[in-house]
């Protein structure tokens, strides 16, 4: 597959084994990873060392990481067409962070918004590792060389830290690595929790009926959404700032349909709440019924899984090893081994 590939754009991105994957993993970034496996040098991954940033169970972790491989493969990636890969599995993360980490000032990590959220959320297990995380996650990207990363709207601002880091290296050393294009879809970047529509939902969410995860029966789906959190007024109108819970629900609808907003206004003029929400519960239904069926057969095929994750981490170490041995030499360490 890489021999053939030569040619093509590389595409790097990832989620963290954290737990089952929701509705803002799957719109903001997974569907959209499937649209570029045909055209693009795909590498996905599966961050196991960025998942251990906050308080976790190992056995937990190891389970949580079979599953994300199997909601992978049910969301249309293909491990005959992309390279799904383990990060602990594939030592130059490690090695490039470190390095990159050696560059980084330490005020740019202490201003990331995911820091301070998840150091608020975790006041009694913070750790070094959830500052760090930034310069990990630019480590990930540059050493595939990638030119575009699809992540949702919550990731931009790591990516424009991956940018600078890779922007500095390239005047400190010499030109090394790509400035990567950030690919961020136009509908569907940030979902919000059903619940508290000013948060984005997120697995770790203590209130769960706020949260849509992709394997969720069609009763417990219908069930968040008809009890989405609202507003007063009782018209279908897209206004983040007035509506937010509204307009959450809308943005879920056009993600899917690809509606505009305007259309949707339209469609429920003079309708209420009720037979909105219904109508959201039935598109996530539906578009979610192959994912929830074919998660059923590959999550009961390890060995399946194994094999995949095993043939991606292998590609995967192939293409980083490169990267890693330029910037060793760069930086001046010494190589007997040539
Ligand atoms: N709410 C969201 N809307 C749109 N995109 C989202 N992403 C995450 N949440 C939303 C995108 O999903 C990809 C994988 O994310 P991740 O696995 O790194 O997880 P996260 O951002 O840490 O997600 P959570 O659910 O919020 O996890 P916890 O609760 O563990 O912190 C990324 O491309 C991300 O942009």
């Amino acid at each position: 597959m890489e021999s053939e590939n030569v040619q093509k754009k590389v595409v790097m991105t990832a989620a963290q084994p954290t737990g089952k994957l929701h509705l803002g993993n799957y719109l903001g970034a997974i569907k959209n990873w499937g649209q570029m496996i045909e055209d693009y040098e795909c590498y996905f991954g599966i961050v196991d060392m960025h998942a251990i940033t906050i308080p976790y169970v190992p056995a937990d972790l190891k389970r949580n990481v079979y599953d994300c491989a199997a909601q992978y493969m049910a969301c249309g990636l293909d491990p005959q067409k992309c390279n799904l890969f383990l990060q602990s599995m594939v030592k130059g993360h490690a090695e490039l962070a470190w390095i990159l980490g050696c560059i980084c000032p330490i005020g740019s990590l202490e201003r990331m918004t995911q820091y301070k959220d998840k150091a608020k959320k975790h006041k009694d297990a913070l750790n070094s590792g959830l500052l760090y995380y930034p310069v990990l996650m630019a480590s990930d990207i540059l050493i595939y060389n990638a030119d575009l990363v699809p992540v949702g709207e919550d990731q931009k601002q790591h990516l424009e830290l991956t940018r600078d880091l890779a922007q500095k290296f390239n005047n400190m050393y010499s030109p090394t690595f790509k400035l990567p294009e950030p690919y961020i879809p136009k509908s569907g970047a940030r979902i919000m929790s059903l619940q508290s529509p000013d948060s984005k939902m997120s697995k770790s969410d203590p209130n769960q009926n706020g949260t849509l995860y992709i394997t969720d029966e069609p009763s417990v789906l219908q069930k968040k959404i008809m009890s989405a959190v609202t507003d007063s007024d009782s018209s279908v109108r897209y206004d983040v700032q007035n509506k937010p819970g509204v307009s959450n629900l809308m943005s879920i609808m056009a993600a899917f349909t690809q509606k505009t907003y305007g259309q949707i206004e339209d469609e429920f003029s003079g309708k209420g709440y009720g037979d909105f929400k219904k109508a959201v519960a039935e598109v996530v239904i539906e578009s979610l019924a192959p994912v929830r069926q074919s998660y059923k057969d590959y999550s009961s095929d390890k060995a399946m899984i194994e094999d995949a994750i095993k043939k991606g981490s292998q590609a995967a170490t192939r293409r980083t090893t490169k990267m890693m041995a330029k910037v060793y030499r760069k930086v001046g360490f010494l190589n007997f081994e040539k």
